[in-house]
């Protein structure tokens, strides 16, 4: 069993609320939220997945080269981002398409950037400190730590107050731990005490790589080594991924350094676009976690506490539309010009990007259609 007794959980499988002293100390933390943000919960977690398996649709139709699934991780992504607060920066790998909607990126922007209409994405300064899409395993824990550190010189951190103070929240996967600029992050963590919230998405998988592989012991064991508090969580529990955030990332804002959650969750679909998960993992563990959909389970709990069958109706039909609308969009974005892929890897003249950006204009030349027996 993946999840063990020290895993922080409240709600179970089946959507009930799990008495303890987890419940004791976490489930303030949820009494403290109103309706309707559990229902916005429930709601983001619908609408992204209805969005996710649409655009896996149109890759597969041609409509970009690559997608990225985040279908089973809905519920940690979606509970932290909530818990987030707005002057937080957000550090995201490449899965992170909950979390990017709930800071403004939408999953149209997130489209552009696959299709190769953008070299970037979007600005983070004017997306509520959601930072860029950043691919190279691992680089995005030392971005989010030098920006604590930066916070730390602004004095923007243990002020007295947490609704004002600032954090930076960093999301990256299992193989992501093996990667050494992940380590150097967390040294640089906590000898600066930068407020900085390491948020692991352990979704057992990293492509074809399981995580036993990656360590012998629970990841989040890890930090101690580093002197970092930690806590692993039920990652398709969407209200502890909300109340262990929020409480760690609140001992980060008032000067307590870094902090470590390590969320357990599953990859449902394939690493991408690009993979087979057929050929390297077997269907009882697809099963195990399939069992522990987190949008199955929010949802019974939210009936629990009398929601009825109205919202339930209603968030459907806006899965629908928004998914009508993301079609449209994406057929109507057109194509990038590959030549200008050349034009921003360097600011001035560059020999040799030249001499690339000359031989592919051949090569893109010599597609052109001579015509019959030519
Ligand atoms: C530095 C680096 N090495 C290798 C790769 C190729 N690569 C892309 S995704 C991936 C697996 C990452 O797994 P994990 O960190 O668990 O994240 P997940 O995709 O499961 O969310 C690898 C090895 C890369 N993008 N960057
Ligand atoms: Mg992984």
């Amino acid at each position: 069993m993946p999840l063990s007794k020290d895993t922080l959980q409240l709600l179970e499988v089946d959507g009930s609320l799990v008495p303890g002293p987890v419940y004791d100390q976490y489930w303030p933390y949820i009494d403290a939220l109103p309706h309707d943000t559990l229902q916005h919960m429930y709601r983001t977690m619908a609408v992204i997945r209805a969005l996710d398996i649409e655009a896996g649709n149109l890759q597969r139709q041609g409509q970009m080269a690559l997608w990225v699934p985040a279908i089973g991780q809905e519920a940690c992504q979606v509970g932290s981002a909530i818990a987030s607060r707005p002057q937080d920066s957000i550090f995201p790998a490449y899965r992170e398409h909950a979390v990017a909607r709930l800071r403004g990126v939408s999953m149209l922007q997130i489209v552009r950037m696959l299709r190769g209409l953008t070299h970037g994405g979007w600005d983070p300064k004017t997306h509520n400190n959601f930072h860029l899409f950043t691919l190279v395993i691992g680089s995005h824990t030392l971005h989010a730590t030098g920006y604590a550190m930066g916070i730390g010189l602004d004095g923007t951190v243990a002020t007295g107050d947490v609704t004002t103070d600032e954090a930076s929240i960093v999301y990256f996967g299992d193989g992501a731990t093996s990667q050494g600029d992940t380590h150097e992050a967390m040294v640089f963590a906590q000898s600066y005490q930068a407020p900085v919230v390491f948020f692991l998405q352990n979704n057992h998988w990293a492509i074809s790589t399981p995580v036993r592989v990656q360590s012998r012991t629970p990841l989040a064991q890890r930090a101690a080594g580093y002197g970092i508090p930690s806590r692993q969580i039920d990652g398709n529990d969407a209200l502890i991924s909300y109340a262990v955030t929020r409480e760690m990332a609140d001992h980060a804002r008032s000067g307590s350094g870094p902090q470590f959650i390590e969320a357990l969750t599953y990859r449902i679909g394939a690493h991408t676009t690009s993979d087979d998960p057929t050929k390297y993992r077997d269907e009882d563990e697809l099963r195990f976690w399939t069992d522990r959909d987190p949008i199955a389970r929010f949802g019974a709990f939210l009936r629990a506490q009398g929601e009825q069958q109205a919202f339930f109706d209603e968030v459907d039909q806006q899965g629908l539309d928004e998914v009508s609308d993301f079609r449209r969009d994406v057929l109507a974005l057109g194509k990038p010009e590959p030549s200008e892929m050349f034009r921003h890897v360097y600011s001035a003249p560059h020999a040799p990007v030249e001499a690339q950006a000359a031989w592919f204009a051949e090569y893109e030349a010599s597609f052109v259609d001579k015509g019959p027996g030519a």
